[in-house]
């Protein structure tokens, strides 16, 4: 007896002595707040935190640069509305996750850079340490917050600041320091245990003052022209169904940003993106929901925007209004909340839009889609971005609930055009900053979050800045069909070095380049494809399959513009005026 109890005696002390530490309570606070992935990149001082992450059940994606992985998880955010985590090595490693960080922030995407780093002390009297850097302080400007936690007992506060800020008002990138010294502390594991947040409400909704909604109202029903523009802040919202009983029952024709394309199917008949550059200039009222009037909307103002506009504008960051033009109806709150309180006011009563506004579109719309198959149907040898394009629209709109990643140029803004989607949160692609390098992240989260086959389609340069991820993709046999459209070079395969000289002209890639090799040299599948026939059955076999596979798909070099649709903003050098 007496040596039972002594037993339970020694259990006891061990249970009240029992230790934890830094990296057991990194772990355990990220799965506190449901925080089941990580993409990341190990190293000094990170690669027990990442072994142990995925010891102890969470699943971690090694990737083979950090870009990738931070891009990984910056779209991890946009797709679950939790922050996306990136786990990087110290300095080098932490800033070649930086620029994804920065690209989540600019996109409104909720990110958490965790990096490890080197010694306070000797950082900051700038003694040398192995991959030194003040990371925290270059961060700063690229994040929506920064943090860094130096004592154990904080890394439960420190996660949940961390998930507060990137997730809670306009979304956006926070960069987590953690130094080595950290990772390594020993605390009581009942006290680490009881030192963890469980983050109650992290996004708390923000309701619109009802004055607000009122005017907005007003302002809506005095239109001759409305139209409403959904941005991607309208797709991440996830007020799906009322953003959808909102456009039908006012009846407006409304035109998507790239990345809310299947907010509302493409296909649904108030869909104007047949008539986009008509409705941007003739519209007298739009309703921006998510979406902000920077380059890509052309700030508002200009030849784009025709005839004098009114604003009603929703956004959760008050800030945003009159960033560019004059808000006229500002509406502060976050969408599901603001849609929801439009959609009570507006009632089933709403006098729809007139006859002759909704005609007018219905008549551009329709001689532009005419106009575009055409083009479409056209048989081209070699294939040209269209006759590629056709076989894709076809399988996306046989699969819609596949996610598809785009980027490039040419391969970007064609696409664009002509792939109509299905399904909300489908489409990811190069967003805010026309950022190439986006691919093979976005495509490793989207399937690893959806669990849904990816089809990603780059152009030959855009690739270029991920393509090793092909590695990781085998290495997880993630379903996904990546398709490229090789035109031997940036924007196009045609230009020559002015000089004569034996170096290639600066937009140029080697000729006849074989990417599916790439794929196949890590043991996935690789299909060289010249016609639109071949492209259908190599891109239909992956979806079948659900193998890794890149389809290196070979483009008229001549097809093409420079800088696709943005010829604009290019500067012209006098010598080739
Ligand atoms: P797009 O590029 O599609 O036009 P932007 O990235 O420019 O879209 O705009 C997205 C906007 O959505 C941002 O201004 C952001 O503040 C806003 N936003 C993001 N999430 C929400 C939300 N849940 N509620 C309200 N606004 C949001
Ligand atoms: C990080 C500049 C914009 S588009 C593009 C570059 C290099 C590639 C276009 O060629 P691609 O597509 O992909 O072959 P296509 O269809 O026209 O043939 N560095 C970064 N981001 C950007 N946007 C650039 C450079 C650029």
């Amino acid at each position: 007896m007496a040596e039972v109890d002594n037993e339970l005696q020694r259990h006891a002390v061990e249970a009240q002595t029992a230790q934890t530490d830094g990296f057991h309570l990194v772990i355990d606070a990220l799965k506190l707040n449901g925080i089941e992935n990580i993409y990341g990149l190990p190293g000094i001082p990170v690669t027990d935190l990442a072994r142990l992450a995925q010891a102890n059940g969470m699943r971690v994606i090694s990737f083979r640069h950090e870009q990738n992985a931070g891009n990984a998880a910056a779209i991890a955010g946009f797709l679950t509305q939790k922050p996306g985590v990136c786990l990087t090595v110290s300095a080098p490693g932490f800033l070649n996750g930086l620029t994804a960080l920065a690209n989540a922030t600019t996109n409104c995407f909720p990110m958490i850079l965790i990096s490890g780093s080197s010694e306070r002390e000797i950082v900051d009297l700038q003694q040398g340490d192995y991959e030194e850097m003040d990371q925290l302080a270059i961060a700063r400007p690229h994040a929506k917050a920064a943090f860094r936690v130096l004592h154990a007992e904080d890394i439960g506060v420190g996660v949940a600041r961390a998930i507060r800020a990137a997730v809670s008002g306009r979304p956006g990138g926070v960069y987590l320091d953690l130094p080595a010294k950290l990772l390594a502390q020993s605390m009581e594991a009942e006290k680490g245990r009881n030192s963890l947040i469980k983050v109650v409400d992290p996004a708390p909704r923000q309701l619109p003052a009802p004055d607000s909604i009122d005017r907005a109202v007003a302002l809506l029903k005095s239109a001759k022209r409305p139209l409403i523009l959904l941005g991607k802040g309208a797709a991440y919202a996830r007020a799906d169904a009322d953003i959808r009983a909102l456009v039908e029952k006012t009846g407006i024709p409304y035109l998507p940003m790239s990345m809310a394309k299947g907010l509302l199917p493409d296909t649904h008949p108030q869909s104007a993106s047949a008539a986009r550059s008509y409705v941007l200039a003739e519209a007298d009222v739009v309703m921006l929901v998510g979406a902000r009037l920077n380059w890509l909307l052309s700030h508002g103002k200009g030849k784009t925007w025709g005839k004098p506009k009114q604003f009603i504008q929703i956004d959760i960051s008050p800030t945003e209004m009159d960033s560019n033009v004059a808000i006229e109806a500002p509406v502060v709150g976050d969408i599901g909340s603001c849609v929801k309180a439009l959609l009570e006011k507006v009632g089933n009563g709403f006098p729809k839009p007139g006859a002759e506004w909704l005609n007018a579109v219905d008549e551009r719309k329709d001689k532009n889609l005419a106009k575009m198959a055409e083009t479409l149907s056209k048989e081209t040898s070699p294939m040209n971005f269209h006759s590629a394009l056709r076989v894709l629209k076809d399988v996306v709109k046989e699969n819609p609930g596949i996610s598809f990643v785009n980027e490039g140029a040419n391969t970007l803004d064609y696409a664009r055009a002509v792939i109509d989607m299905y399904e909300p949160r489908k489409r990811l692609d190069v967003g805010t900053w026309g950022v190439m390098g986006v691919g093979m992240g976005y495509a490793v989260a989207a399937a690893v979050e959806t669990n849904k086959p990816v089809l990603a389609l780059c152009g030959d340069s855009a690739f270029g800045f991920s393509g090793m991820e092909v590695e990781t993709i085998c290495r997880y046999d993630l379903p996904i069909c990546i398709v490229i459209f090789n035109n031997n070079g940036v924007y196009k395969g045609v230009d020559v070095n002015p000089t004569g000289g034996k170096d290639p002209a600066v937009t140029m890639f080697v000729k006849g380049a074989r990417y599916d090799k790439m794929m196949e040299a890590f043991g996935g599948v690789g299909h060289n494809v010249t016609t639109p026939a071949e492209l259908d059955a190599a891109v239909k076999e992956a979806l079948r399959s659900g193998r890794p596979t890149l389809v290196n798909a070979v483009i008229d070099p001549a097809a093409g513009t420079e800088s696709g649709r943005l010829t604009n903003l290019n500067p012209q050098s006098s010598a080739s005026k």
